[in-house]
This record gives structure tokens, C-alpha cells and sequence, in this order.
């Protein structure tokens, strides 16, 4: 019996259609937190418009939802740091206006502090149980976390990447899963930027120097031909099933 986890789908992207086995395939969130997205967080003290990032909020929910409609794994990243910040490079907490830094008290809590409000992935793509949740110190979503025994661990090859900011923590995740083998497409829409130029080129540099079999970093889709993808792909499981 043909079952949609050994279904092979082809999606449309940049610089041409990428093939993947939908059992071998994850979708990866990033960083879809409070901290990013409203205001009084994170971004905001960066000096950042959080408002332009709300454009990618439903193009990741729809593809969210296709994800767990089908049965395939959803994963979930969060920045943050550990209460007594032991985890948080001076660095970076230097960067941050004195009185708006990590560890700050903000109005959604102690600024990028896990178990604080404002660490928390926004309601509208909250994880559900079975989904794993990463919590990661840097940019990259496998700089020390266990993403990589993980995916591992389930046999997944390629990666749908969501989330923000697309050159900050999508970019520096999807430059990691390439050096670690991965197949990396990432979902445009479903991605934004404080800098919307630095959006358009950071699509732009994955999807370059490319052939038939991706671009230098991966792949680029957009979250319709994602849907679209999957749709077909359970139609033609389903076929298999009943014929
Ligand atoms: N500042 C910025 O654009 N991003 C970050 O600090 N983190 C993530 O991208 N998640």
C-alpha cells in the first residue's frame, strides 16, 4: 500500500523545480517568536520595524497546516537565552541599547529569556504536541542544538525553511543544513525581513550560481507551490491506495 510519506512531489522554485520524498522532507520554522514579530521585544530593540515581518505570518500558517495535514514532521525554532544569560555572548548583549538588552525587562518580559512571554513562537503558529521544538543560543538552528541528530534520527534529506529574518536566522540555518547535506528550499513568502531589500537578495543568493539541481545554498518556492505540491502529491497517494 502506497502511503504519502514515500510519495515523491516536484515543486515549483528557483532556479528550477526541486523533487523531494515527502517522508524525507521536514518543515523547518524559524524563530517565529513574539520577540521578533511584536513589539516591545527583541527586534524592536534593535531599532526594527516589527510590522514588516507580518506579511509571512499566514503564507507560514497555510503551509503549517498542509504540513500537518498530510502527517510530515514540523519542527520549530526559538532564539533565546538561559535565565542566568551563561548561554548569551557579551557580544551580543553588548549590541542591544543599554536598558533594552537580552536579559532586559520588557513589556513581554526579560528580552530573548527562554520561559518568558515574549520568547514564545506566536499563537498563530504555536507548536502542537509531537512537534519538536528547538531552542538555539545562535542564528543558525543547528549551531549547538541536537537539529541535526534529529533529522537524522527521522531519515529527513531536505528541508522546507519558514520564518524570520530571512538573512539573519533563515540564511545562516540554510548555509548550515547545505554544509551538513541537506537539500534546503526555502518558502519566500513565508519569510520576511526588517530590510526588505536584504529579503529579495537573501532569496536571491540562495537560489544563485544554480542549475537543474539547485542553486548554490538550495532552492526558492513560494508557499502556493508548496500547497500545490502537496495537494498533488496526496491525490496521487490516494490513487495509488485505491487502484
Ligand atoms: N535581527 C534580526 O534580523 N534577526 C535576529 O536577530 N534573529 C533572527 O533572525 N531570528
Amino acid at each position: 500500500m502506497a502511503r504519502l510519506a514515500e510519495t515523491v512531489a516536484r515543486i515549483g522554485a528557483q532556479p528550477g523545480p526541486v523533487t523531494l520524498t515527502l517522508g524525507r522532507t521536514a518543515l523547518l520554522i524559524i524563530d517565529m517568536q513574539r520577540d521578533f514579530l511584536e513589539p516591545g521585544g527583541f527586534g524592536e530593540s534593535l531599532g526594527n520595524d516589527v510590522g514588516l515581518l507580518a506579511p509571512a505570518i499566514a503564507p507560514c500558517a497555510a503551509v503549517l497546516e498542509a504540513f500537518r495535514a498530510h502527517g510530515l514532521l514540523v519542527l520549530h525554532t526559538r532564539e533565546g537565552h538561559r535565565p542566568d544569560l551563561a548561554d548569551a555572548p557579551p557580544a551580543k548583549i553588548d549590541r542591544g541599547p543599554p536598558g533594552a538588552r537580552i536579559g532586559d525587562p520588557g513589556p513581554m518580559g526579560r528580552i530573548l529569556v527562554r520561559g518568558e512571554p515574549g520568547h514564545a513562537i506566536i499563537d498563530a503558529l504555536a507548536p502542537i504536541a509531537g512537534e519538536p521544538v528547538i531552542d538555539k543560543p545562535g542564528k543558525g538552528a543547528f549551531y549547538q542544538t541536537d537539529l541535526d541528530l534529529i533529522l537524522r534520527n527521522r531519515g529527513i534529506d531536505t528541508l522546507l525553511v519558514c520564518g524570520v529574518t530571512t538573512e539573519v536566522c533563515v540564511h545562516t540555518t540554510v548555509r548550515e543544513a547545505n554544509d551538513r547535506g541537506y537539500r534546503a528550499v526555502v518558502v519566500g513568502d513565508a519569510c520576511a525581513s526588517y530590510f526588505p531589500e536584504f529579503h529579495q537578495v537573501a532569496l536571491r543568493m540562495v537560489a544563485a550560481q544554480g542549475g537543474e539541481r539547485g542553486g548554490i545554498f538550495g532552492w526558492v518556492t513560494d508557499s502556493a507551490s508548496v500547497l500545490a505540491a502537496l495537494a498533488a502529491g496526496g491525490a496521487a497517494a490516494l490513487r495509488t491506495q485505491v487502484a
